[in-house]
């Protein structure tokens, strides 16, 4: 079988995902860099494998398939390798879970706003919104304290096992983690900090650190 391709910058959070999902199952895969920040996943090349324009794409073999959340599934189910979603119905539930709130609500507040303006914008030499940056803040709590519920006392969101949605969340807090505001907003979950701390010592986390330029 032909190795896959991800097609994404390497500093995307969500092509991170893919990349740590086929790292977890020891997947050998081809990596095509598409220039996010320059504007490239806006182009035809890359609109013909994603005409929504979000990063990642993934190929492999003749078929293309876009949204994350459908690609680490596709990895789990074609590729040999550990299993990387529970298999009983409460578990596969608190994956789901952790996944949906970070696609509908996590991405959004704490990428879109916080790291985005901590991080995105001083590195485009622009000055931070700090105003912005407040308004996300209860939405944050507010998800940082789901998470912390919905791990409980287990080790892996989806239980005893690492899960899709631990790689979900992983690029988010690798990113989060980085801001000034993090101590503080962490400092409320001490499971949701374990968490991280067991999350970021994986070598699937070194082996996909996003690269800049
Ligand atoms: N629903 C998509 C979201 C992917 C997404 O938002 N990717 C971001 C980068 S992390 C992106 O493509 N942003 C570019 C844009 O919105 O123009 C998925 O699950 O793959």
């Amino acid at each position: 079988m032909a190795q896959p391709t991800v097609h994404g910058p390497s500093y995307s959070t969500y092509v991170r995902t893919v990349r740590l999902a086929l790292a977890e199952k020891a997947v050998a895969y081809d990596f095509h860099h598409v220039g996010m920040l320059q504007g490239e996943h806006q182009q035809p090349p890359f609109l013909a494998l994603n005409p929504y324009g979000k990063v990642p794409a993934f190929t492999h073999d003749g078929l293309t398939l876009y949204e994350t959340n459908v690609v680490t599934r596709y990895i789990d189910r074609a590729f040999p390798g550990t299993a990387l979603q529970p298999s009983d119905a409460r578990g596969l539930a608190s994956m789901d879970q952790a996944i949906s709130i970070t696609d509908t609500f996590g991405y959004g507040c704490i990428v879109g706003k916080l790291v985005w303006q901590r991080m995105v914008v001083p590195m485009m030499n622009g000055t931070p919104d700090d105003k912005l940056v407040a308004e996300a803040l209860p939405m944050i709590r507010l998800t940082l304290g789901e998470y912390e519920r919905i791990l409980g006392d287990h080790a892996w969101f989806g239980g005893a096992h690492l899960s899709l949605a631990d790689l979900h969340l992983a690029p988010v807090f690798a990113y989060m983690t980085g801001t000034a505001e993090s101590g503080e907003l962490m400092a409320k979950h001490p499971k949701l900090s374990a968490w991280w701390a067991r999350m970021a010592a994986r070598a699937s986390m070194a082996a996909t650190q996003p690269q800049f330029g």
